[in-house]
């Protein structure tokens, strides 16, 4: 709830916008075009996922280091090409407290969004 309330009002856009870094440079594990890709480490490292489209939960989703990917995540980006955001969830099924990334931005450290090893499904939006 405090994340939410964090992105209602005014400030809305600087908030929303507060740990965010434009994608670039080549230093990182290739994520797909039109992904949003997730990092069991933060900033991008350790294993990678690439999610196309929605998923109502990241437990579907086996990791290469083993176990599955829900409440894994400590970096994301958002390689999608559409120009939505993604929302990120804390449970299952779009509910909980949320994140949302907008076209061409990463999370690097989601630790400094109170959102470390939280991430449990998302959902593609243009409203982010
Ligand atoms: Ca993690």
């Amino acid at each position: 709830m405090k994340i939410r309330t964090m992105l209602i009002g005014a400030v809305a856009p600087l908030m929303a916008l507060t740990g965010l870094v434009a994608t670039g440079g080549a230093a990182q594990a290739a994520c797909g075009s039109g992904n949003l890709c997730a990092w069991e480490a933060a900033n991008k490292t350790g294993a990678m996922a690439s999610f196309g489209g929605d998923n109502a939960n990241w437990k579907d989703f086996p990791k290469s280091t083993g176990g599955t990917w829900n409440d894994v995540a400590s970096s994301v980006q958002n390689n999608g090409t559409s120009g939505m955001g993604v929302y990120l969830y804390q449970h299952s099924s779009y509910t909980g407290d949320w994140l949302c990334l907008p076209k061409g931005y990463s999370y690097l450290n989601l630790a400094n969004q109170n959102f470390n090893d939280r991430i449990s499904s998302n959902k593609w939006s243009w409203n982010c």
